[in-house]
Formats: C-alpha cells, sequence, structure tokens
C-alpha cells in the first residue's frame, strides 16, 4: 500500500488530498466548492460530510475508537460480509470485517456534474486469513458535490455463489432525536429487533426509546425532519430493499465503550441495507450495487 505521500503524488487532484490524522490512520479528503467529505482507508470510512454553508450531516461519536481491528464510531459504517452478528460464528465480529480492514484507493477525479470522486477496492489479499472467502472485488465508489453518494459494489469473482447481507450504516447529525421524524417508509413491514416482533409502520417515525427496526419491501427514500436544525435530510437508495432504523437511547449507549452516555440525542442510524429477506446471493461474476444518496434542504 503506498504512502500518504504516494497516494497525493499518484491522484495528483487538487479536489482530492491524502493526510495522516492525528490517530495516525491514513485517511483522504476529497472538497470541491460544493462540498467537502474525509474518509479513512481504515473501512473505507467516511467519517464526515459537510455540504458547502451547511451543518455536518453526518455524526461522529467523541469516544470513536480509531484503531486497527475496531470500528469507527459514526459516519457511515460498511458493513460487509454480514449484517448483525455473523449467521453461524458470534466469536466474528459484528457487521462483518469490510469496516475493520484497510481499503486501497485505486481510481479518484472530477466528475461531469462538478463532483468529485474516489474509489477504494476490498480485496482478499487485503482482509485477515481469518475472514477468507470466496474470491471477491469490493469497491466503493464516493461523489461528493453538495450531495454524497456512496456505492458499495460487490463483483463476484469466484467460481461459486457470493451470499452476504450487507448496510452502508449512516449516522446523522440531528438536533435532538425526542425532536425529529422520519418519514417515507409509512404502511412498511418491519422487524422490531428488541423484541422479536413484526409490525406495519402507521405514519412517521417518532423516537421515545431505544429504538432498532428492519423494515422491508422498501426501495424508498426516508427523509429526516429536524425542527431543531431547520432542515431535513434526504436518504436516497438504489439497489436496497431493506432499510434499518436505529437510536440506542440511554442505557445501551452507557453500555457501548466508543459511545458517549448522551451521544443518542444528537444521533439518528438510517442504514441502507441487503438485510434479513433482502440479502444477496451473487452467482459467479454476477455484481450488485448499494448506493444512498444523502443531501439536505432547509425546512421550517
Ligand atoms: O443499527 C443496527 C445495529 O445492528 C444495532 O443493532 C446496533 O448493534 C448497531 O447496529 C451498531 O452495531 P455496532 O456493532 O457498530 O455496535
Amino acid at each position: 500500500m503506498l504512502t500518504v505521500q504516494e497516494f497525493n503524488q499518484e491522484f495528483a487532484n487538487s479536489e482530492i488530498h491524502f493526510y495522516t490524522d492525528s490517530h495516525g490512520l491514513a485517511c483522504v479528503e476529497l472538497n470541491n466548492p460544493m462540498g467537502k467529505a474525509s474518509l479513512a482507508l481504515h473501512g473505507a470510512h467516511i467519517m464526515s460530510f459537510i455540504p458547502k454553508g451547511q451543518e455536518a450531516l453526518l455524526w461522529m461519536s467523541e469516544k470513536s475508537y480509531f484503531e486497527a481491528g475496531k470500528p469507527i464510531r459514526g459516519g457511515i459504517p460498511i458493513c460487509w460480509s454480514w449484517f448483525g452478528g455473523h449467521p453461524c460464528d458470534s466469536d466474528l465480529p459484528s457487521h462483518g470485517f469490510a469496516r475493520i480492514s484497510v481499503w486501497e484507493p485505486i481510481a479518484g477525479g472530477n466528475c461531469a456534474d462538478g463532483a468529485t470522486f474516489l474509489e477504494l477496492a476490498l480485496t482478499p489479499g487485503l482482509i485477515a486469513n481469518e475472514f477468507k472467502t470466496n474470491d471477491f472485488l469490493v469497491k466503493l465508489r464516493v461523489e461528493v458535490s453538495e450531495k454524497l453518494s456512496v456505492a458499495l459494489i460487490i463483483d463476484n469473482c469466484s467460481d461459486k455463489d457470493l451470499s452476504y447481507s450487507a448496510a452502508l450504516h449512516s449516522y446523522f447529525n440531528i438536533s435532538d432525536i425526542e425532536n425529529i421524524t422520519i418519514s417515507g417508509l409509512d404502511g412498511k413491514p418491519f422487524i422490531d429487533t428488541l423484541s422479536d416482533t413484526n409490525h406495519i409502520q402507521q405514519g412517521d417515525i417518532s423516537f421515545v426509546a431505544e429504538t432498532d427496526l428492519i423494515y422491508l419491501d422498501t426501495e424508498d427514500t426516508c427523509i429526516i425532519h429536524d425542527p431543531g436544525f431547520k432542515r431535513k435530510i434526504k436518504v436516497s437508495k438504489v439497489g436496497s430493499r431493506s432499510t434499518v432504523v436505529w437510536n440506542p437511547w440511554d442505557a445501551k449507549a452507557q453500555r457501548m465503550p466508543d459511545f458517549g452516555d448522551n451521544e443518542f440525542h444528537e444521533m439518528v442510524c438510517v442504514e441502507t441495507t441487503n438485510a434479513e429477506s433482502d440479502a444477496r446471493t451473487l452467482a459467479p461474476n454476477e455484481c450488485h450495487s448499494l448506493q444512498v444518496i444523502i443531501e439536505s434542504e432547509t425546512e421550517g
């Protein structure tokens, strides 16, 4: 893997700057007149996205780890090749190995619409032996403008089926969890994972306690309505028929060492997933893209 200096020479683009952050992680900033995003090569983890002239759209815990082998708490963790606990081995890390592996930048530049893009790759040679699986090529394509587009592209390079579940596990920066509502899932079936019960969503989602809901049969755009920040955040998607909505609330937040006890007030996860019945199986040489597009507008 090249050094940040060598990546800067190789990419040689004024809107793409590689650097080493204060934690010693190799990172890259995509910065143009419409917006700015920062990303660690560790987990290909988008840590921040700030459209020009706006509040940060993504949330990051003050207590997050920024070290090898541990996921970053906030931004957009990449969950692959399983979402949640491993289906067969509880000793394996939650949400797969992609977010705790170092990805390799492979392409970057400028789009016709003025966005700045970067592509990173994860291959079997970049993951720990304990996670070895079929031959695969996973790419993340990030495009930054006044919107943030993130696509997780899975390519089954093996001669066998490749089955997986996945998520772009986005953490959003909000004024207060008790002030916001989420629209776009009315009438959709969901699993309440806390009680392992099935329901149909009635109207918009509001929050009064720990919330961990997996919505199914939905390709819909979710909108986070945040009167405190006088904005709405639109979360659109392609290649996904499931969406997860999560807030840990107080007790679970206190149990997480990388999550401040009161930080649950300032975040909500709306996750773009291929989870549960929306898990995927790719035939040899088949490819699938899971994409989220995030943008905000003034509201109220
Ligand atoms: O957001 C869905 C979820 O699976 C929750 O159940 C919660 O565990 C969250 O992900 C965070 O998981 P992590 O392994 O990052 O602590």
